[in-house]
């Protein structure tokens, strides 16, 4: 802590990390009576570098803003929301579960994990040890509305133990359906571009890494990028494969990996063998010579991967689009080696020894409990989101009938928003743990009012995956929270002990009488690590950890064995699917996309005042698309699928390709007198187009209708 001279003695400049999102940006905060005044990155942070967005530099408004919410609230007759005790709150909803468990069973309570749980060292394990207490198996989380194609992909494709290239040494990247310009994502959790990510990109390329990006738009991503294919929304799956054939039939595979690891290369080729460019720019829209050379430049490599976003893991072929970008990094031998130095990123994690071997497809969810949706199955553990509705509303004996909410907003974000908000209306109770009253808050019993980031101490174990190298930070709480909040794991806690339920967290049962504090529990979870917590706290702004220089071991005694599958037979009838599939246009013939935007994270940000341009949720439309509807830039329009139908506005942006249209997601609002902009959700079905094993609807690509604004669709009020 400083007071800078000469400023008054209530303020003070205090590091830490933000907690919006994954690339943990350092930040200095200047606090002025206690509050947030200014958002600064913290240069001296060695990953982000001084770098911050413009939703972190608005944390003031998301912790001290009109809708914080300073205590936890209950839902009365009436619908309004009046503020209770903690205490009182948590008895009941124990009270209230265990009624609902001994008429129902424990699959009548569900526990949804959203985004900005995440961010908190301690909330998920501590919200899964009391869930795990209850027995039940109704375990959701955005992971299944989000990237789950690449759970499906390890499982059906199997996974290499000895870690992967990484873009610090990389000669080529491909990015494709991410724009970790924007996002911070970059794909698959490997860190390539997660902090400060135009800077990462822009200085990899001044060093001779060439980028490839796949993107219907020519994204924030795609412009900085040495070639840049557009392919139409949705048709991935089908230049994947074809980049895999020019690949395969120019030889330009590593076929001493593939011999190695890989079990049954000549299926992937005869799959793929008919797949040439000429066909892929049939159905892709990519001329030929675009397909060579993107599948000439990544496989001259020799080191770099491709990885993927939601642009794929959306589409209407995600688990097919997903398995064929794994399947051409495994062609192209994208892994480390025996003897080459191992991913040493763990540092208050532990991570096991790297092996150059492969295990094979485990296919562990078709093992995994049943649902009666669909007889569709956990994987990992987790129910899809996109039965979720189902599993509230669909008769049947296990039917989820409360619901657990942490840090997540599910009424905004899930596919089929009628439906969603029919589901969770129709729940004997419903509670949301959330600092604001969010769309899915306004719909619960209870709100748990939680600490918002600066309130809470933390440290990054969660988020070492993402950091480019082997990298930990600790902030201390540095605002004071509102007198009526609790931190998230707390409520978790004390739901478990007020129901009987002993915790299990870091190995250890904890006492009830006697519940840790957050500090150390956060020790608890860093002690397998390889820093001293008392060092790590003693490190404003994060600890470097020295290189392990440990190396990729050799196969254990019986993993020379196990392969890689690269086209078993499930994939090869999803492939022929793509390729015969009629594009349907008829009354559709628009193809919405998914994008993200620099100014919110997911819901968060969309209603700070002032934060996104123009408040709303607009549909861009390429210039010429829009002239050829006869629609001006601004003009009220109406977007129109299957499932339902929105009012926006058209705005110009000459970075699509024509024939699409990009909104983002989890804008809008249900009530409270907010208003901000639409909710794409009305538009997305899960009932047709959803992936066969994880339930994931089609988010992207889908098919839609442009028209402008009647004046019979403007007398029905919003
Ligand atoms: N149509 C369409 N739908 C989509 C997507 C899309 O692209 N298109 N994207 C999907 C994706 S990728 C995702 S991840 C989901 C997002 O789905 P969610 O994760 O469910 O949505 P968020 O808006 O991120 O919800 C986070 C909530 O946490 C609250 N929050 C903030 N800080 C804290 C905290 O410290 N503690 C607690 N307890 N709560 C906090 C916020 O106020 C917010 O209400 O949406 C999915 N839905
Ligand atoms: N600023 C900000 N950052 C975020 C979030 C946020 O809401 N705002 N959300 C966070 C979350 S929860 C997630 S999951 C990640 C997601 O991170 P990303 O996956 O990087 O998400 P986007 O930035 O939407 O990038 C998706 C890209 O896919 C393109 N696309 C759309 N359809 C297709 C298609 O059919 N094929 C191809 N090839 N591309 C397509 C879009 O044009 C867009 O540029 O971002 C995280 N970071
Ligand atoms: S929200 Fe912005 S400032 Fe915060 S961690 Fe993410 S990129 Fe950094
Ligand atoms: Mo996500």
């Amino acid at each position: 802590m400083s007071t800078p001279e000469g400023v008054r003695p209530d303020f003070v400049r205090r590091t830490s990390y933000c907690r919006l999102c994954a690339s943990s940006c350092g930040v200095l905060l200047d606090i002025e009576d206690g509050r947030i005044a200014r958002v600064l990155g913290d240069a001296a942070h060695p990953i982000s570098r001084g770098y911050t967005c413009p939703k972190g530099r608005r944390a003031g408004d998301l912790a001290h803003g009109p809708d914080r919410l300073t205590t936890s609230m209950r839902r009365t007759a009436d619908g309004a929301h009046v503020p209770v005790a903690f205490g009182a709150a948590v008895d009941d909803i124990a009270a209230r579960l265990r009624a609902i468990v001994a008429r129902y069973g424990p699959d009548a309570v569900a526990l949804f994990m959203g985004t900005q749980q995440n961010f908190a060292a301690l909330t998920p394990p501590m919200a899964r040890a009391w869930f795990r207490g209850t027995g039940s198996h109704k375990l959701f989380s955005t992971m299944t509305i989000d990237q789950s194609a690449k759970w499906v992909v390890a499982e059906r494709m199997g996974t290499y133990l000895g870690g992967r290239q990484r873009l610090a040494d990389a000669d080529v990247w491909l990015l494709a359906g991410t724009n970790p310009v924007v996002s911070g994502n970059g794909g698959d959790g490997d860190g390539a571009v997660v902090q400060n990510p135009s800077v990462t990109l822009r200085e990899a390329r001044a060093r001779g890494l060439r980028l490839i990006v796949v993107d219907p738009r020519r994204s924030e991503t795609a412009a900085l990028a040495d070639l840049h294919l557009a392919p139409k929304p949705g048709t991935d799956a089908v230049l994947f494969a074809g980049i895999l054939n020019v690949i395969l039939a120019e030889g330009r595979h590593d076929r001493e990996f593939c011999a190695r690891h890989a079990e049954d290369l000549p299926a992937l080729a005869a799959a793929v063998i008919e797949v040439t460019p000429t066909l892929v720019q049939r159905i892709c829209g990519v001329h030929p010579d675009q397909t060579r050379l993107a599948a000439r430049m990544f496989a001259h490599g020799p080191r770099g991967m491709a990885t993927t976003g939601t642009g794929l893991c959306m589409g209407p072929h995600s688990n097919l689009a997903e398995h064929l970008v794994a399947v051409l990094n495994v062609v192209c031998g994208r892994y480390l080696r025996e003897g080459e130095p191992a991913d040493d990123r763990a540092v208050l994690n532990r991570s096991g020894p790297a092996r150059a071997e492969a295990v094979g497809p485990s296919r562990a969810y078709e093992r995994g409990f049943r649902s009666r949706i669909g007889g569709i199955r956990a994987i990992r553990g987790e129910l899809p989101s996109g039965i979720l509705a189902d599993e509230i509303l669909e008769p049947g004996p296990d039917r989820v009938r409360a619901l657990i909410v942490s840090g997540g907003n599910p009424a905004a974000a899930l596919p089929d928003r009628d439906r969603t908000l029919r589901a969770l209306r129709s729940l004997d109770l419903l509670v949301c743990v959330d600092p604001r009253m969010s769309d899915t808050a306004a719909l619960a019993h209870y709100v748990i009012a939680p600490t918002t980031m600066y309130e809470r101490a933390d440290h990054t174990a969660i988020m070492e995956p993402f950091f480019p190298e082997p990298f930990a930070q600790y902030t201390p709480p540095v605002l004071t929270p509102p007198p009526g909040v609790v931190e998230d794991w707390r409520f978790f806690l004390d739901l478990a002990t007020a129901s009987g339920q002993p915790v299990k967290f870091a190995g250890r049962i904890l006492d009830p009488a006697a519940p840790p504090s957050a500090e150390q529990l956060l020790a608890m979870t860093a002690e397998r690590g390889r820093v001293r917590f008392d060092d790590l706290t003693e490190a404003p702004h994060g600890l470097r950890a020295r290189r392990l220089e440990s190396v990729v071991g050799p196969p254990g005694a019986d993993g020379g064995g196990h392969r890689l599958t690269l086209m078993p037979g499930d994939v090869r009838a999803e492939l022929r699917a793509a390729l015969t599939e009629r594009a349907v246009s008829g009354d559709f013939p628009w193809r919405l996309t998914v994008r993200r935007i620099r100014e919110a994270i997911n819901s968060t940000g969309t209603g700070v005042p002032g934060l996104v341009p123009g408040g709303a949720n607009p549909a861009a439309l390429h210039p010429d698309d829009l002239a050829a509807l006869g629609i001006a830039d601004g003009e009220a329009i109406t977007v129109r699928s299957v499932s339902g139908l929105l009012r926006t506005t058209a705005r110009a942006d000459r970075t699509l390709a024509r024939g699409t249209v990009s909104m983002t997601h989890c804008f809008g609002s249900i009530g409270q007198g907010r208003s901000f902009g639409v909710n794409v959700n009305v538009l997305i079905g899960t009932r047709d187009g959803t992936q066969a094993i994880n339930a994931m609807p089609t988010m992207t690509a889908v098919p839609v209708a442009i028209e402008r604004l009647t004046s019979q669709d403007r007398k029905v009020t919003p």
